[in-house]
């Protein structure tokens, strides 16, 4: 869908419908080229509202008929989006629509709508997938019960909600619960059910059922667990029980992002779901757990409880990240999900938020709606919440869900809506609060303190640089939990939640007697970049002493990009203090393994360019990765008395389980291998690649190997071995650019895209190849710019068929800004080559555009 002049929608334009959908009947006649979707649409009048036109949105439909109330649709006019039916033409107060269009799911590349991935029917509708299935008014505070019958060759038809008939050529579907049209699904290929139940905390019986394609029936059990302790998870701490009699997931090969929370038929990314310890790593089980439970738990946060509109996607996002975060660390460790959390943040929305497409968690306004499921929305949306948490407390959290619950189910709501909940509970005004969602930008918080007579006083300042459009900052709330620690270690305050709402305060702690080490910003209580001069002693004190864990790490890690700066700038090398913390760290027993991995891993290229620019100085790719390499080499020398006995102890006996202390114990050796491979060049990765029975360690000990150059006729086995498995075929695509030496990712790379298995309409597999190459900072940033090129090339190939997921992956860019002048040149060079490209779709249009802003 091509659309020269791209309009922007603003949330200050919000209107609500003239006319309410109250049931919608739906008959698919599926055929590859030429389905044919018959529609019964019975709609009222908005009480609420003047009486209007009947806009229906629609794209790439034939329409072969309309009718309203039985008569020949006339009168109505029709553009690329959508047809209206002036109001003088429709019945007073309500009227069925009837219609029939065709569509051909087999030449829908983009994957949005109703499509075809290897010989199965699947759908995406969210946010605006569904009026390329038929006309509707497909925005999501309209709210309606479905009918759908299939009728079509697949032995297995699946849609929303409850099964009615299920024959041969027929399958009826009802869906008792009103839902907007994003939250439609049809499903229908040959497909086999891995199948278990689930009795309610009411006594209800739910059949639930993993759908696959045949061959993959042995890979589903982890999911099917993750989806019942999702379920009693959500009774158990939210009190949310699930509402129809079956609830299914299927997994799909060719999906544009991780998983889609229809209404009772949940579509994965065949990634997220599909697992076994042969093909899957650590990291793989994680993300199923995490992302079941996250679709699991939209059922109450956002389909029972929908957005009004777009603008509104953090009312369910946010919280549904924050809800399945809470979960993975209920079922795993808190204190390890949390720094993992951060990382991801850190990495993925601060890198958002200081660069051109900083947005706040609630946009104002978008041109395509697909560009705005970001970082901001989702991780920073989670983050607003679990602060809001923090400052009215868990009582009074749990509290103010209940109501919203209470208040909203069937709703399409605001955000206003979910805090007049709290402000109702607490009695507390969440005005400057609320400036979290309309504020973009990730404040800084500077710390300075000082000791007199036994009162120790902390003063913070706060401050937002400037976003796009968003020149001038207001202070906002900015709980900052703090923790005194005295010099021998003890903890005189314990973890208070200081409320800064000023741009500058100061608070005080009286009757210390010595100066203390404050322990600031506790468990990351608000998504902010905190600066404090400090020396690294009191960083190595706080890594040894901190009570709260992810302070602990937090100390390590500043420590890491002191050293790593100063290593950059200055060429100097890492200092003792950094190395003796560690090696205690590696030592010490008492340490959770997964902790003890995290903090022993360096701060990622991407991070320390980014702390450099924080700090004033043009990050160089190649430099940072050079001074990783020699800090890498300077740890694993100083290690190198504990490491092996390290990477023997977390050897753990028995057959693979994923649970987190096993993971964490596999982490931990892994750890230990990449430092080890640093001293032994890959004896120990050789041998652990060639006895490896699961894929966590086969795949981390091909990681060593390649980092040091070698590896490769494991790469070469590997293929041999895993050639029929798609899953691990994208690994094996992704590990060799990943872990290619700088000079030699962009050729790699390219290379691979000649690789017959490389099935670039495939999105896992593109991104495994092309989002490899990126995510090789020092590769994608080769100062040739033939990275940049072959990226660009390869978005400007995709966009006509996929401009989601062309759209999505042009942030590779968003950092230009950072870099040296060449480096800009070449990246803005590329960036307007892309926004020359004849019909550039609007997705891509609109991102490319951002990136640019005044560069354009
Ligand atoms: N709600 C979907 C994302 C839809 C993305 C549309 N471009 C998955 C999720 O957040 O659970
Ligand atoms: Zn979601």
């Amino acid at each position: 869908m091509k659309d020269s002049a791209p309009q922007a929608v603003h949330l200050a334009d919000y209107t609500p419908p003239a006319w309410l959908v109250e049931r919608t009947e739906l008959i698919f006649r599926l055929d590859p080229t030429a389905t044919r979707v018959i529609s019964s649409i019975r709609f009222h009048r908005n009480p609420d509202v003047p009486r209007g036109d009947l806009w229906l949105d629609g794209e790439a439909l034939k329409l072969i008929e309309a009718r309203i109330d039985g008569t020949p649709l006339s009168g109505h006019e029709m553009t690329e989006r959508g047809l209206r039916v002036p109001a003088d033409r429709l019945p007073q107060d309500s009227f069925t629509w009837e219609a029939e269009v065709e569509i051909a799911p087999a030449e829908n590349t983009a994957l949005e709508g109703l499509y075809m991935s290897k010989g199965m029917y699947c759908t995406q509708c969210e946010a605006e997938g569904f009026r390329k299935i038929t006309y509707y008014p497909d925005r999501p505070d309209v709210m309606a019960p479905f009918s759908v019958r299939i009728e079509g060759e697949p032995p297995v038809m699946l849609s929303n909600g409850n099964p009615v008939r299920m024959e041969r050529g027929v399958a009826v579907w009802h869906d008792p619960w009103p839902k907007p049209s994003y939250l439609f699904a049809l499903v229908a290929g040959d497909l086999r059910a891995v199948e278990d139940s689930y009795t309610t905390g009411s006594g209800r019986k739910v059949s639930l059922a993993v759908w696959v394609r045949p061959g993959d029936e042995s890979r589903c059990d982890y999911a099917l667990d993750a989806l019942k302790r999702s379920m009693r998870w959500d009774e158990e701490v939210y009190g949310r029980e699930y509402d129809l009699d079956v609830f299914n997931i299927v997994a799909v090969d060719d999906f544009n992002m991780g998983a889609m929370e229809n209404k009772g038929l949940n579509i994965f990314n065949s990634k997220y779901v599909l697992a076994s310890p042969e093909t899957a790593t650590d990291r793989d089980y994680e993300m199923i757990e995490g992302i079941v439970a996250h679709e699991y738990f939209h059922n109450w946060t956002g389909n029972r409880v929908t957005c009004r509109d777009w603008f509104q996607l953090c009312l369910k996002e946010g919280l549904t990240v924050y809800r399945d975060q809470q979960f993975s660390g209920d079922a795993r460790s808190h204190a390890v999900k949390r720094i993992d959390d951060v990382l991801q943040l850190r990495a993925r929305q601060f890198r958002e938020d200081n660069g051109p497409l900083a947005h706040p968690v609630r946009p104002g306004s978008y041109v395509e709606i697909n560009n705005f499921y970001t970082a901001t929305v989702y991780e920073k949306g989670a983050e607003v919440i679990g602060m809001l948490k923090r400052l009215v407390g868990d009582a009074a959290y749990d509290r103010a869900l209940r109501l919203y619950f209470d208040r909203h189910d069937g709703d399409a709501a605001t955000i206003e809506d979910w805090l007049a909940v709290f402000q109702e509970v607490t009695g507390r005004d969440l005005q400057q609060f609320s400036k979290w969602y309309t504020q973009a930008g990730t404040p800084r918080v500077e710390v300075s303190e000082a000791f007199a007579d036994g009162t120790y006083t902390l003063t913070l300042r706060q401050h937002t640089p400037p976003t796009p459009g968003q020149s001038v900052k207001d202070p906002l709330v900015i709980p900052v939990a703090v923790g005194l620690l005295s010099p021998n270690g003890d903890e005189v305050v314990p973890t208070t939640v200081l409320e800064l709402t000023e741009a500058e305060q100061s608070f005080s702690f009286p009757s210390l007697g010595a100066k203390p080490v404050p322990s600031l910003l506790r468990g990351f209580s608000a998504p902010v970049i905190l600066t404090r001069e400090t020396s690294a002693e009191e960083r190595a004190f706080l890594l040894a002493h901190d009570t709260d864990p992810f302070n602990k790490w937090e100390a390590g890690r500043s420590l890491a990009k002191d050293v790593l700066t100063r290593m950059v700038t200055d060429g100097a090398s890492p200092g003792p203090a950094y190395l003796d913390a560690l090696e205690r760290v590696a030592r010490d027993e008492a340490l959770d393994p997964a902790f003890r991995s995290l903090a022993l891993r360096l701060p990622s290229d991407d991070d320390m360019a980014q702390t450099l620019f924080d700090g004033g100085v043009t990050p160089d790719p190649l430099a940072i990765r050079q001074a990783r390499e020699r800090l890498g080499n300077a740890l694993a020398e100083r290690l190198s008395g504990v490491l092996p006995d390290l990477y023997e102890a977390m050897n753990i006996p028995g057959p693979y389980t994923p649970d987190a202390r096993a993971a964490g114990c596999r982490a931990l050796r892994l750890t230990s291998l990449g430092l080890l491979t640093r001293l032994d060049q890959g004896t120990l990765a050789a041998r652990q690649f060639r006895d490896a029975d699961n894929m966590t360690e086969q795949l981390g000990a091909l990681s060593c190997l390649l980092d040091h150059g070698r590896g490769q006729d494991e790469l070469q086995g590997f293929y041999r071995r895993w050639r029929d498995d798609r899953l691990v075929m994208d690994k094996w695509f992704m590990l060799q650019v990943l872990h290619a030496a700088p000079l030699d990712a962009a050729g790699i790379a390219d290379q691979l895209t000649a690789h017959p298995d490389f099935d670039w309409k495939n999105p896992n597999r593109f991104r495994a190849v092309i989002g490899g190459l990126t995510a090789n900072a020092a590769g994608f940033h080769a100062p040739d710019g033939a990275a940049y090129r072959l990226v660009a090339d390869w978005l400007i190939r995709l966009d006509p068929l996929n401009p989601q997921t062309t759209a999505r992956m042009t942030t590779a860019f968003e950092t230009w800004g950072r870099y040296d002048a060449d480096r800009q040149a070449m990246m803005t060079g590329e960036l307007r080559r892309i926004l020359a490209t004849k019909d550039l779709s609007r997705d891509t249009t609109e991102m490319v555009s951002r990136i640019l802003g005044d560069a354009a």
